[in-house]
């Protein structure tokens, strides 16, 4: 087999991979000097590296391993399909069984009204196809000005030309000569951080309103969609206040423009829903999925698109777009047995009854540290806000995320994955965690969090800015 043995000794594989292998947003030669962390297996929640040693994923991967890690049935359900029809295309007229089924069933799961599905093989890939069918359908209707997408700033909707240009990053769009025409960006709803002493809900209503603004100055006859996370993810979990969702919907119906929910994170289970529009009360056109609808076991991502939007698409003669691997039939056929356990085994249910609330429970806990603000959760997400200053939800005195930074390295050696975005930690965990595997991760964040708060105390970074 031309696999490298999972013995071959550490460095050795850390030499390899700093000599061929350029990592993902990352700092190459930062990463050759340390080694990377070479993970080599993992069951439910928990990997473990090529030392042997064992962390509690508490990022499901990135966002996606919504059932846990070492589910032999999509290890079966991948050498099935591989057996009986490794590839085949979905363009010039063709189609397969795994991409039928995969569509119907993902029909049947979506909000009412939303029964097609437009195939890719990635979030970013998916966004990528929002951006020109949005455009095309105007386009179709007759409005061939309408081309401008409002995004958010800090939002994150992927790596590609489009995606990244969706994103509101500005370390992505400094890179490359980003964003591409005709892609604009309004507030985010962080009340946290940018609310200042407003209340939260009319900061809510106003950050919304943004979108509005820039649709009056831009006129509606030249904006086609809104597109937003119904909670912010890769942003460091940002969940909005409750009015700003109802206050969008009013805005994108009475302006005329499509409304674009990326639920990449949110989407299969992660809010308790199989979509966390449902429970937001968002009523998308678009929903961009990935992640979640394999468990990361494949990679697949498309878009879920209403009827009105996919009856003038479908009759608009041919849209000039696809992927070689849209639909991938060993991806469909992953996703759909993915779908069966989250339905069969009541993974809904374990989120929304045991779940979501031990974590909501345990991670507000995490509140009670002098140096932990903002500790909120919703369905499987949460996040929390370091700072030396709660009363003035002020940032220390240190270059933004040194301090998370340090905290995510406390967690590695504690046994836990827990991401910083800035001066934000946050998690995404496996949605079949257990109570017992909640309550390590919230001690083994907190025994991080101390030990984060002795170090910042000693090297000077624990003062507000
Ligand atoms: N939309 C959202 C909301 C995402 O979170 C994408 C689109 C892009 O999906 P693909 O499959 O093209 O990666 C994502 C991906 C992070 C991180 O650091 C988050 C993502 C990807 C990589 C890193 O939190 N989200």
């Amino acid at each position: 087999m031309t696999q490298i043995a999972n013995h071959l000794p550490t460095a050795e594989l850390q030499a390899l991979d700093a000599a061929h292998h350029m990592h993902p947003f990352t700092h190459g030669d930062a990463l050759a000097e340390k080694g990377a962390r070479i993970i080599t297996r993992a069951r439910g929640a928990v990997l473990t590296d090529s030392d042997g040693k064992e962390y509690l994923d508490g990022m499901a991967g990135l966002w996606c391993v919504n059932i846990g890690y070492g589910r032999d049935e999509l290890a079966e359900a991948a050498a099935r399909q591989m057996r009986e029809l490794p590839y085949y295309n979905t363009f010039f007229q063709t189609s397969h069984v795994p991409a039928i089924a995969l569509a119907a069933r993902l029909a049947e799961l979506a909000p009412e009204g939303m029964n097609h599905v437009f195939f890719a093989g990635s979030g970013s890939e998916a966004n990528d196809t929002n951006i020109r069918m949005v455009r095309h359908y105007w386009a179709a209707m007759g409005k061939p000005g309408k081309t401008v997408i409002v995004a958010r700033h800090n939002a994150y909707h992927g790596s590609t030309m489009g995606g990244a240009s969706l994103g509101g990053m500005s370390a992505m769009h400094a890179q490359g000569g980003l964003p591409i025409p005709d892609v604009v960006h309004i507030g985010q709803p962080f009340w946290y951080g940018e609310g200042g002493d407003m209340d939260p809900q009319e900061f809510g209503i106003m950050r919304a309103r943004e979108l509005e603004t820039k649709i009056d100055e831009l006129g509606a006859g030249r904006v086609a969609a809104f597109i937003a996370e119904p909670i912010q993810g890769a942003g460091g979990v940002i969940i909005p206040p409750e009015s700003y969702w109802p206050e969008i919907r009013r805005i994108c119906d009475e302006r005329g423009i499509l409304l674009i929910a990326d639920e990449v994170i949110c989407g299969f289970g992660r809010t308790g829903d199989w979509f966390a529009s449902t429970a937001l009360g968002i009523r998308p056109d678009i929903i961009t999925i990935a992640k979640g609808v394999t468990s990361g076991y494949q990679p697949l991502g498309g878009s879920i698109v209403r009827d009105s939007v996919a009856r003038v698409v479908n009759a608009a003669g041919e849209f000039n777009h696809g992927y070689t691997y849209s639909a991938h039939p060993v991806a469909a056929a992953v996703a759909l047995e993915n779908l069966r356990i989250i339905d069969e085994e009541g993974v809904l249910a374990h989120v929304r009854d045991v779940a979501a609330p031990h974590l909501a429970d345990r991670w507000a806990g995490l509140g009670a540290h002098p140096m932990v603000d903002d500790a909120r959760s919703y369905g499987m997400l949460a996040g929390l806000q370091l700072t030396p200053d709660k009363a003035a939800r002020a940032p220390f005195a240190a270059e933004a995320g040194a301090v998370g930074l340090i905290c995510r390295e406390r967690c590695f050696e504690n046994g836990l994955v827990m991401r910083h975005v800035g001066d934000r930690m946050i998690v995404s965990p496996p949605l079949i965690m257990s109570p017992a595997e909640i309550d390590t991760l919230a001690d083994r964040a907190w025994t991080a969090i101390e030990e984060t708060c002795s170090i910042a105390r000693e090297r000077g970074l624990f003062s507000a800015a």
